[in-house]
């Protein structure tokens, strides 16, 4: 199926819980059908928090189902494979099933955005449900351990990416630099290894990362002596510090203390702004040892700190409003500062516009009280939706629709975005 776009909003809302039902497979839902055949991390968070209001039941049972993907060492995996659905790189490339520390479910040996704890906190806030948080949050507190204890490689407090699909954002400008500095590749992307021969190509390059890191046992000891590709990005360290700040206030819930939770979150808040700020927050190439001066939306994360500095406050909401971001495009917030020689409206993560991140930063625009912008942001997202369907992602000039359709992350913040409309 594909959604039409609606006309008004209980139409819209109405179509979005359509998508949301065709992805449910029975254990999990996956970003779309065909192409994304599985459930992934931080789309299953935008799930829970856009079925928080409509479906907590669904929400819950979303969440869950996620966390029986978790490893022992807490690391909640990008992948969790739940059909037999063909998708590559799939559980062959993987192998999680020979390493001690995987769940019995297979999945992918990296991580992704730590966005769950804000989601569950969004669950809890809407539904009041103590004993689901009860539930859900001693994993929480094991995957922030794990990414505490064996991704912070810079040893300041920031948890390092090191394959670009840890962001999300995977094709984004922000990683072209690291990726560069890689030796030549000699795998193709299906896995096969070929003969030496130039020029390879990102695709060969992320197959080759992975398949590093899992020939040295996913080990946190290679992480840190001799991946090639280690990463601090200020979006993935920016929901991590706002999940740090949702489970100290669903802490007491669980009978916890929130401290360590808030001393992480200062942990982080310290680390953004000693190693990653410079005018604007941008990713540091830590095998390279400099920032990688590309400003993308990813540069937006840490405005989801409630207690950032009004200096990087400022300055930061300068930057999306200006005509390098939003102030020149229709529709929020292109993927990439349009100005730059990498931006191009057409490719995924590399110029689009998307409803997460828009979500994200609608989102940050509340916590600092920035009203206009929040509205701006959601009026803006709706319109996208409203015009194209459920796209994957939109052109930011025209807002044509692009990916894929009957996206998960759209329906399901449409969902929330309308919640709120309909509450103002
Ligand atoms: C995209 O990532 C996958 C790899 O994990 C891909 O390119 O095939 C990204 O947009 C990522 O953020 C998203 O979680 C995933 C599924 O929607 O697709």
């Amino acid at each position: 199926m594909e959604a039409r776009p609606a006309v008004d909003d209980a139409a819209l809302g109405r179509e979005a819980m359509a998508v949301l039902e065709a992805n449910w497979t029975g254990s999990g839902t996956v970003p779309a059908p065909g192409l994304y055949p599985h459930q992934w991390s931080w789309d299953s968070a935008f799930v829970v928090i856009g079925l928080a209001r409509r479906r907590p039941d669904r929400a819950r049972d979303e969440l869950l189902s996620l966390l029986r993907g978790q490893w022992s060492t807490g690391m909640v995996p990008h992948i969790v494979f739940h059909t037999r659905e063909a998708y590559f790189p799939g559980p062959s490339l993987w192998r999680s099933q020979e390493h001690a520390a995987a769940p019995p479910v297979l999945t992918s040996g990296l991580t992704a955005p730590p966005l769950h704890g804000l989601a569950l906190w969004w669950l809890y806030r809407h539904t009041g449900d103590r004993d689901f948080v009860r539930k859900a949050y001693p994993a929480l507190v094991a995957q922030h351990d794990y990414l505490a204890s064996a991704r912070d490689l810079g040893g300041a407090g920031l948890a390092a990416i090191v394959h670009p699909w840890e962001s999300g954002m995977d094709d984004s400008p922000a990683w072209d630099q690291p990726l560069h500095n890689l030796p030549a590749i000699h795998y193709g992307y299906r896995g096969v290894e070929l003969a030496d021969r130039h020029p390879d190509s990102d695709h060969e390059r992320y197959v080759w990362l992975a398949m590093r890191y899992r020939d040295a046992g996913y080990s946190a000891g290679y992480l840190r002596d001799e991946h090639p590709f280690a990463v601090e990005d200020p979006m993935f360290n920016g929901i991590w510090l706002a999940s740090c700040q949702a489970m100290a206030e669903l802490a007491p819930l669980a009978r916890a203390d929130p401290a360590p939770h808030l001393e992480q979150a200062g942990r982080i808040r310290r680390a953004l702004l000693d190693r990653l700020w410079d005018g604007g927050f941008y990713a540091r190439d830590l095998r390279a040892g400099q920032l990688i001066k590309v400003a993308t939306v990813g540069g937006f994360g840490p405005l989801l700190d409630p207690e950032l500095p009004a200096e990087q406050l400022r300055a930061a909401v300068e930057l999306l409003e200006s005509a390098r971001f939003m102030g020149a495009t229709g529709y929020p917030v292109p993927s990439c500062e349009i100005r730059a020689g990498q931006f191009d409206r057409t490719r995924y993560w590399r110029g689009p516009s998307w409803v997460n991140t828009n979500w994200l930063l609608r989102r940050a625009a509340a916590v600092h009280s920035l009203d206009h912008l929040a509205q701006q942001l959601t009026n803006g997202t709706l319109r996208l939706v409203r015009q194209a369907g459920f796209r994957e992602c939109f052109d930011p000039f025209d807002g044509s629709g692009r990916g894929c359709r009957d996206f998960s992350w759209s329906a399901a913040l449409t969902l929330d975005l309308l919640a709120d409309t309909l509450c103002e």
